[in-house]
Formats: structure tokens, C-alpha cells, sequence
């Protein structure tokens, strides 16, 4: 069986400001609608529900000029980076498993830095699997668009020009290797060069549609057990195909197929190394009646145990 109990702890992060497009501010509320409390109950785990974190003060950040142009929002995604990752670092340190439930992309700077933070105190190594179509490596200098939701893994990857986002809070950079984008298949030109220069490992869709996610997943997987990591996923929606989940201002086509998006969760679950969650970039507003909203949910169903059939137990961990 799979008793294996989680304590979980949901956070709605409605923000939309590190993107040009509002209305992803809506998707804490679309993902409690479309039922992610109970079916998290109903699969046995322990769920607290914190609300919404609040609009954060917008503090002053102090970045150089000629950066501060290509930032869309500066203060306002400076704020809830902060406030995300003091609330994402106590509720690691409190022993939960936070699900962030979003919001666009940019909160991933407060949620991942928030648990890199934590897992360095505790002594872990921290994997991020960063589900994507797009490499989100842009920086200030080198933005097509100004939103920062294209900058969140450069910055986690401890890129300077934006380490004033964190104000005086210590940031803990993310090593490359650390690092696996999975599900690439959208990238401007200067942030191919940033990313290529970093060494962060990226599996784009050609990939994908060579080798298939099974044979992709597992030699990631057997390299995280062997480390015994904490494993934050963060799973942007324009990962899937846009046929699939409409609901994203940022759809690109080829995105991964229903049953791809369920493996990758499916075999996540049986790793038992999943310690943090970030699901964004959901846009209620441009969603087809709540499909992309339910598929999410879905989604989250497989990667907190769901199965078609009994399987073997699997390995579970504290966090
Ligand atoms: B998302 C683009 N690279 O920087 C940019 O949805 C798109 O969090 C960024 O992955 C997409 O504006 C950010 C063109
Ligand atoms: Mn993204
Ligand atoms: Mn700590
Ligand atoms: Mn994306």
C-alpha cells in the first residue's frame, strides 16, 4: 500500500507582477475550486490550507540603474519574493511539505531560495526538476519582455544583477548541477548563451520525443536517491501542450502530451524524494472552463500517489 502520509501545507501566492499579462493572481483560488484539498485528503496526506499570502509593502531595491529598466514591476516582485521566502523557509523548518500554489513564475525566486536556504541549514542537498517550456535564465541586461517571470532560475542560480530582489536576507545559490530543465523547447537567443555558460542541464522536447520521459526520468531520479536530495519541483503549466492547458499567457506549441505530464509525476511520487511543490503560471482568466485548472489537479493527484493499479510500496522519507 501507500500510506506513506505527507504533511502538507498549501500557500496561494496571487500575484501576477512579474508578468505582462494579469490574471494568474487568480489561481490559488481556481486550484482550491477545482478541488486540490480533498483530493489530497482523500489520497491520505495531511493538509493545512494557509490562505493567501498577502499583497507584500514594496520595498526599495537597490539595483543598478540600467538593470531597474529591464525589470517590470521591480518593487512589487521584490516584495513577494521576500515575503515568499520567509514564509518558504519557515514552513521547511516546521517540517512541512509547502505546495505554492501560484501565481506566475516569479515566485519561485522566494519559494526555491526560501528551501535552498533551509536545506543548507539542515545540512541537505537541494535538486530542482524545473518543468518548463522555457528556461527562464533571462536577466535585466538581456530580457526580451521585462517580465521577471522569465528571469526566476538566473536568479536562483545566484545571477548579481538580481540579488538585490532578496534585500538583505541571505541567498543561497543553486550550483548548476543542481539544476534540470525538463520540457525546454522555448529559449531567446542571449539566455541560450546564459545558460550553456552556467552548465545548467536542460531536457528539451527533442529529447522528450526521442527517448521518451521514462528513459529520461530515471537516471535523474537514481542520481537524486543516491544524494538523498530534498526535491523541489516547480511545474509550470506551459509545460503541457497548450491543447491540453489553455489557461497560460506564455503557450508555446509541442508542450508535453496528458499521459508524458502523468508519468513525470507518477514517477516523481515513487522516487519518495518530492519535498517542496510550486505549481504557476495557471491564468484562470484565459483558461476553457476550468480544464487546465482540473488538469493541474490531476496532475498533482499522481505526483501525491494516485495509481491506476496497486503498485509496490515505495520509499517515502521525512523531510
Ligand atoms: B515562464 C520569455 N523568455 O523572458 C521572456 O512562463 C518568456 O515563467 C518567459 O516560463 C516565460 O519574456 C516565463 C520570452
Ligand atoms: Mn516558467
Ligand atoms: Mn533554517
Ligand atoms: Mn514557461
Amino acid at each position: 500500500g501507500r500510506e506513506s502520509r505527507r504533511r502538507t501545507t498549501l500557500l496561494g501566492i496571487p500575484m501576477d507582477a512579474g508578468t505582462s499579462v494579469p490574471g494568474a493572481r487568480m489561481g490559488p483560488a481556481a486550484l482550491r475550486i477545482a478541488g486540490l484539498t480533498t483530493l489530497l485528503r482523500e489520497l491520505g496526506h495531511e493538509v493545512e490550507d494557509a490562505g493567501d499570502l498577502p499583497p507584500p509593502e514594496h520595498p526599495f531595491v537597490d539595483m543598478a540603474p540600467q538593470d531597474v529598466a529591464g525589470c517590470r514591476n521591480l518593487e512589487e516582485v521584490a516584495g513577494w519574493t521576500q515575503s515568499i521566502h520567509d514564509r518558504a523557509h519557515a514552513l521547511a523548518e516546521q517540517g512541512r511539505l509547502p505546495i505554492f500554489l501560484g501565481g506566475d513564475h516569479a515566485l519561485s525566486m522566494g519559494s526555491v531560495s526560501g528551501i535552498a536556504r533551509h536545506c543548507k541549514d539542515a545540512g541537505r542537498q537541494l535538486a530542482v526538476l524545473w518543468i518548463d517550456a522555457h528556461a527562464d535564465f533571462n536577466t535585466p541586461a538581456t530580457t526580451p519582455s521585462r517580465n521577471m517571470h522569465g528571469m526566476s532560475l538566473a536568479f536562483l542560480s545566484g545571477e548579481e544583477s538580481l540579488r538585490p530582489l532578496l534585500g538583505d536576507r541571505p541567498l543561497v545559490p543553486l550550483p548548476p548541477e543542481a539544476i534540470h530543465i525538463f520540457g525546454l523547447r522555448s529559449i531567446d537567443t542571449e539566455e541560450r548563451r546564459q545558460v550553456q555558460a552556467h552548465g545548467v542541464r536542460a531536457i528539451d522536447m527533442r529529447a522528450i520525443d526521442e527517448q521518451g520521459v521514462a528513459a529520461l526520468m530515471r537516471p535523474l531520479i537514481e542520481q537524486w536517491q543516491a544524494r538523498d536530495v530534498h526535491l523541489h519541483v516547480s511545474l509550470d503549466v506551459d509545460m503541457l501542450d497548450p491543447s491540453l492547458a489553455p489557461g497560460v499567457g506564455t503557450t508555446v506549441p509541442g508542450g508535453a502530451t496528458y499521459r508524458e505530464a502523468h508519468l513525470i509525476m507518477e514517477m516523481l511520487h515513487d522516487s519518495g524524494l518530492v519535498g517542496s511543490l510550486d505549481i504557476v503560471e495557471l491564468n484562470p482568466f484565459l483558461d476553457e472552463r476550468g480544464r487546465s485548472a482540473r488538469l493541474l489537479v490531476e496532475l498533482v493527484a499522481s505526483l501525491f500517489g494516485r495509481t491506476v493499479l496497486d503498485r509496490p510500496p515505495v520509499r517515502m522519507r521525512a523531510f
